[in-house]
């Protein structure tokens, strides 16, 4: 008699073509799909993240029983409800008896980890199958990676372009570059025509789960409404048909753009629906990549979004698996400060931080400048140990999973991998975020004072990160002009940098 399996999906697998459900049987197997309060609690998660992934896994349950399947869910408050993904396939296996138990690879190295424990514990084979929404297999990036001094993004990214074809011409990048990331760097000005993302009103399904997260997580961080996000394939697909007419063309401009009360900007905001399975990342590019052929978007606009896509996602997700579990607990800087409560609570003079947390908490979204060059730089500056920095990103974004945030925060963020991901710390004055953005016309410091009282933090903190962490950071090439300019200081002017900077780090909670 043919074996039965039970198909376990998890709240990021939630894709019809998952490899773990083309090879089940819809007459034979059990598909189980489980809410647990492990996974709800790991890390302080934004209320909207987990109604937006409760409420996609409850639609797509809806829809693979529709198509037949022999749906198991179990719902965060159901009776017996374990709290585990062990516990659950436990139960689920005492209720099923089935042969076997199968699942695509978990997205974090914590669950693979639970995983590798249950032939032994439930006593039953499990068969764990690679996960082909990516572009580029775990083993594919390590034999990439194998043997090489130094693992540039940019040099990956021309491989998986010429494994794709996306925007090639033959063996030739279309418009005779690479990479049009000069391009991308300009300021924006108000408009009133900004496009917004599409937003998606709850159905009773999605109510019933905000009541559910309300209920369960009274305290917890972040609005639950207004409630926009996308919980189907079908929605998601038109927040992406919506952000390829409106915003796209526009993208590789604004890309490093901050403007205040603009919180996508141009931006797709299609992270969480990509991450959770809603929408296939190489569908997504190529519909970019047409949208150019067809002249309705200029080449930097196509091509930077293609990067972040199939070169920077792939990228990121290549080193976690690649490094873990080391790579969580690495700190090259030694940096051993705690994160202040202003990353919570939003409650800070300085407008950039304050801007970027507070939109955190409305939408569980930023985008990558923001969480980049004034959360992550602020925190790099100030010495915040880098795990309590990744968890912080961890647990506020819609988007955030620890394969895709980890390398992000502790790697490129925070360079608390020495490098490993980017050649030179995002390390900056305040000036970066005044040409960048409005924000610093809003604020209680001033951006052109150097050092003193009301001199804006990122300032002095600047120059004193790098005398800081001079030992490590003056063999950097890349660091030579800084560190020289630092050099040829007046010592009374370095002395009053590093004194503003210990005066700041002192009260770091009552900036
Ligand atoms: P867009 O600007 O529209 O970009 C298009 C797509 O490209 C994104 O949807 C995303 O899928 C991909 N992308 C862009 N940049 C990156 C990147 N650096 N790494 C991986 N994919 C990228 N991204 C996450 O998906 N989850 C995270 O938890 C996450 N944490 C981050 C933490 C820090 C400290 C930093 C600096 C970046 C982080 N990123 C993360 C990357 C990036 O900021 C987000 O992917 C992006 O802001 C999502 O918004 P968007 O969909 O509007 O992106
Ligand atoms: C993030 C998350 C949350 C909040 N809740 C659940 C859940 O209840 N059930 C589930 O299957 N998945 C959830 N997830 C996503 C998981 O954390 C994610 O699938 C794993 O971390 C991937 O290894
Ligand atoms: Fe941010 Fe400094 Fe500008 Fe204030 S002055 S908004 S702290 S960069």
């Amino acid at each position: 008699m043919a074996k039965k399996n039970l198909i376990l999906i998890m709240g990021d697998q939630l894709t019809p073509r998952l490899p773990a459900l083309a090879a089940a049987d819809r007459a034979r197997d059990v598909v189980l799909m489980v809410e647990v309060a492990e996974e709800t609690t790991y890390v302080p998660h934004h209320r909207k993240k987990i109604a937006f992934i409760l409420s996609a896994m409850r639609h797509f349950a809806t829809e693979l029983t529709a198509a037949g399947w022999q749906v198991d869910y179990v719902r965060l408050d159901d009776s017996g409800n374990s709290g585990s993904f062990t516990g659950e396939v436990r139960r689920a296996v005492e209720r099923h008896a089935p042969d076997r138990i199968c699942l695509t690879e978990p997205g974090e190295w914590r669950v693979s980890r639970m995983v590798e424990g249950w032939p032994d514990t439930l006593g039953l084979p499990v068969d764990v199958l690679a996960d082909n929404r990516f572009l580029c297999s775990r083993e594919a990036f390590a034999d990439w990676a194998e043997g090489r001094k130094q693992l540039r993004m940019e040099y990956f990214y021309r491989e998986m372009r010429r494994k794709t074809g996306l925007l090639m011409d033959g063996d030739k990048p279309v418009g005779g570059r690479w990479n049009f990331d000069q391009e991308n760097r300009k300021p924006a000005g108000t408009d009133l025509f900004m496009p917004r993302p599409r937003q998606s009103r709850p159905d009773d399904t999605t109510r019933a789960v905000l009541d559910l997260v309300a209920d369960r997580f009274p305290e917890g961080f972040g609005d639950l409404q207004p409630f926009w996000f996308a919980v189907t394939r079908a929605k998601a697909e038109q927040a992406r048909d919506h952000f390829l007419a409106e915003a796209l063309p526009r993208f590789g401009d604004f890309q490093d753009a901050m403007l205040r009360g603009e919180d996508f900007l141009y931006h797709s905001v299609l992270s969480p629906y990509i991450n959770i399975g809603l929408l296939d990342p190489l569908d997504l590019c190529q519909r970019v990549e047409k949208a150019w052929q067809d002249g309705d978007v200029p080449l930097n606009a196509a091509e930077g979004f293609i990067r972040q896509i199939i070169g920077w996602r792939e990228y990121v997700r290549g080193i976690y698996w690649l490094k873990m579990p080391d790579y969580a607990g690495m700190n090259h800087l030694q940096a051993d400060r705690d994160l202040p409560a202003f990353y919570w609570t939003g409650d800070t003079g300085m407008a950039c931080v304050r801007a970027v947390v507070d939109q955190t908490k409305r939408q569980a979204y930023a985008h990558h400048i923001q969480r980049l060059m004034v959360t992550g730089t602020f925190a790099l500056l100030s010495g915040i140990n880098p795990r309590q920095v990744h968890e912080w990103y961890l647990s506020v974004y819609a988007d955030a999973f620890e394969w895709v945030e980890l390398p992000n925060t502790l790697g490129m963020s925070q360079f608390a991998d020495g490098g490993l991901l980017g050649s030179k710390p995002y390390a900056a004055s305040g000036s970066y975020i005044n040409r960048m953005s409005d924000h610093c016309g809003d604020c209680s410091y001033d951006v052109k004072r150097k050092s003193g009282a009301g001199a804006c933090p990122f300032n002095p903190l600047y120059w004193d990160f790098l005398a800081r962490n001079g030992e490590t950071l003056r063999s950097n090439p890349r660091l030579k002009p800084v560190h020289s300019t630092w050099d040829r200081m007046k010592p009374e002017t370095r002395a009053a940098y590093r004194e503003s900077a210990k005066t700041i780090l002192d009260g770091l909670d009552t900036l």
